[in-house]
């Protein structure tokens, strides 16, 4: 009818003129991620970044890597593609090499460490780089959890105390080479998939398992398909809060702070909430009839590490920094 036509060009006009006008005076941040709605890092980029900044930006994040490939993030923010992204020192040592030295086993400690090294001189030339080469700026760590291996087969058929006990166990790790390497260097066969296809191929048996936090196990429900976690603790691994730096130079010098502060503050509200899943989360692993036990720490860390020495991956380390790590922890 004529009533209902005329109102409805009535609403689109609206429509039109309220998205217009906020489209003019706000900047969009796409931010893409594997991870769900509901992991941690999502969670306090939400609702501590989103509102931060929300006097200039309108906040978008796209979960489940539904929006850029996980792995192919920071090509996306180089060429224009995405403003925003949460990314690894894995993928950062696919075009540096030299980041590979923060992706290596057993060097982090813990989640205060990494916050120290992020925070020391000694990043400075690694940050800058980033951002000269790439047109990326590392705006804070994001604490991701320590990672574990998580199989299968229940501990009766495969008790994981040592490297060697990991002899021909397909495990999934991330695909790139910094990743494969650590996959290697516990002992396993690592097996490159996307964290999206993870779940399917513990159902289905393509891999026996795969390397994760506990919170993560649990938010991606990797319960339901796996029998046991070795707490090898082998990477205490961490996210960087990636930013275009096209992006970045567009925004005025306060609003530059407004970003700085609310990356900061969403990566210590992330940090304090996934330290306390990590604690928690033993209990409820335990409780959905996972075994989860302590390996033999000792020979895993020094079986990993001796793999690092005299590697490619060694190689592109700047001299003296790996020392300047180590004494920022304990
Ligand atoms: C994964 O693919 O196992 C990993 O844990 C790697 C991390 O660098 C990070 O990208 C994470 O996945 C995703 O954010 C999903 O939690």
């Amino acid at each position: 009818t004529r009533r209902a036509f005329s109102a409805a060009v009535g609403a689109l006009a609206l429509a039109g003129t309220s998205l217009g006008a906020f489209a003019q005076d706000k900047i969009t941040l796409r931010l893409s991620t594997p991870a769900s709605e509901t992991d941690q890092r999502s969670v306090s980029l939400a609702n501590v970044f989103g509102p931060a900044v929300a006097g200039f930006a309108a906040y978008e994040p796209h979960y489940n890597a539904s929006l850029v490939a996980q792995g192919s993030e920071l090509e996306s923010i180089a060429s224009g593609d995405l403003e925003m992204s949460i990314t690894s020192a894995q993928e950062l040592a696919t075009f540096f090499p030299e980041f590979s030295i923060f992706a290596t086993g057993y060097v982090h400690q813990n989640a205060e460490h990494q916050v120290r090294v992020f925070n020391d001189p000694l990043m400075e030339p690694f940050k800058q780089k980033v951002e000269d080469e790439l047109g990326v700026k590392l705006l804070a760590v994001m604490y991701l959890g320590r990672r574990h291996v998580n199989l299968r087969f229940p501990r009766s058929e495969k008790n994981v105390m040592t490297p060697a006990d990991l002899a021909g166990v397909n495990l999934r790790m991330p695909g790139s080479d910094a990743w494969q390497f650590l996959g290697k260097a516990l002992g396993a066969n690592p097996t490159p998939m996307a964290f999206t296809e993870i779940y399917t191929a513990l159902q289905t048996g393509s891999v026996d398992g795969q390397d994760n936090p506990l919170p993560t196990v649990v938010d991606a429900k990797f319960y339901e398909v796996t029998k046991q976690i070795s707490l090898t603790s082998h990477l205490v691994d961490l996210n960087y809060i990636a930013f275009s730096k096209a992006v970045w130079d567009k925004l005025t010098p306060e609003q530059q702070a407004t970003v700085q502060k609310a990356a900061e503050d969403a990566a210590e509200s992330g940090r304090q909430a996934q330290l306390k899943k990590e604690e928690d989360l033993v209990a409820f692993l335990k409780d959905k009839g996972l075994d989860v036990y302590e390996p033999d720490l000792k020979a895993f860390r020094e079986h990993v590490q001796a793999q690092y020495v005299g590697s490619s991956f060694a190689e592109a380390w700047p001299e003296g920094v790996l020392e300047k790590i180590n004494a920022l922890g304990n």
